[in-house]
């Protein structure tokens, strides 16, 4: 296994350290974030933008993590605020800097109605071993990739970390997987064969796309590579459109990299090129009390330019309820 850390440090964001302490000050002063709709709003962002460009080096910091998202041979970052999370906790305080930081990215949103702005992926012993807060090997996907437009960015915060080490974070670069396949997998990837899972209770994801092509045909900062490792369990799948997807995973499997989360690491990842999973998390869970399991936060990022897009299903929502689940 490689770590991100060896094989690609380009990823990662440390912050100097007086930006740290400036940053710790500027935590304390940020106020609550507001919402409107599942949307953070234009007066919280600017709030937050205010506190953020009074530390001197934040600029910095913004362009390195901007640059990393956007170049060619980017599209994930790790943004280290582990000494910050040691001053302040991982609270409201904590919080509200890490969405500042995220607002410079792209609109920070709550696609799920149920869930707060940060939704928290505890670890769940009676949870199926592969969902998201089961203990075992969740598998190469994207997230909500049954929604025509789902998230640009999906974000991970780690609040705590396996205390018996494991439950490593994996990333692959969707696209270079596809560009290794042969062309018979890359065709049938095309056709709209594919279904996963249901859609409730969703806002600003657009609406439910089922069967979907894991190959859209649109470019690469529109379009997505949309896969999910469990579509494969999905009833209806035929041979041939299930070993396309099977060889699309060995492909996302063979170009893995992957990094343990700590404290305070907030991860952030391009969904048009990226898919994300996690490996198991260690033997032996029962013995560590829950208040002590793995914890992390995850929140979602929409850029402005997918908004109209992605928010015209909600707006008919709003009119006729029924015509959301489909
Ligand atoms: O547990 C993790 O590290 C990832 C969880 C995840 O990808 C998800 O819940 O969508
Ligand atoms: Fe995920």
């Amino acid at each position: 296994m490689t770590e991100i850390a060896s094989t690609d440090r380009n990823g990662f964001i440390d912050l100097p350290r007086e930006l740290e302490d400036d940053l710790i000050e500027i935590a304390r002063t940020l106020p609550a974030w507001s919402v409107d709709g599942s949307f953070l709003t234009g007066t919280t962002i600017e709030r937050y933008r205010d506190g953020l460009v009074s530390a001197p080096l934040f600029d910095g910091v913004r362009d390195a993590l901007l640059s990393t998202l956007n170049n060619a041979a980017g599209g994930y970052a790790v943004v280290r605020l582990g000494r910050i999370a040691q001053a302040l906790g991982v609270g409201d305080q904590f919080l509200r800097l890490a969405t500042a930081i995220l607002a410079e990215v792209a609109i920070p949103f709550q696609p799920f109605r149920r869930w707060p702005l940060w939704k928290s992926i505890g670890t769940d012993l009676g949870a199926k071993p592969g969902l998201s807060t089961g203990v075992g090997y969740n598998a190469f996907h994207m997230d909500l990739v049954n929604a025509t437009e789902p998230p640009d960015y999906t974000t991970l915060l780690c609040v705590r970390p396996d205390p018996l080490g494991e439950g490593a974070s994996i990333l692959s670069h969707a696209r270079e997987a596809v560009s290794r396949l042969a062309p018979f997998s890359r065709g049938l990837l095309r056709d709209t064969a594919y279904t996963y899972g249901g859609f409730f209770e969703l806002s600003d994801v657009g609406e439910k796309y089922t069967p979907f092509p894991v190959l859209d045909g649109q470019p690469e900062d529109r379009g997505f590579v949309r896969f999910t490792a469990k579509m494969l369990a999905e009833s209806g799948l035929d041979e041939e459109h299930a070993y396309a997807a099977r060889e699309l995973a060995r492909q996302m499997v063979a170009g893995q990299v992957s990094y343990t989360l700590q404290r305070g690491d907030l991860l952030i990842l391009d969904q048009h090129r990226w898919v994300h999973g996690r490996l198991p998390l260690g033997d032996g869970q029962h013995r560590v009390t829950p208040g002590n399991r793995r914890l992390l936060l995850q929140l979602f990022l929409r850029n402005p330019d997918s908004i109209g897009r992605a928010t015209s299903q909600a707006v008919r929502t709003q009119v006729r309820p029924s015509l959301a689940e489909g």
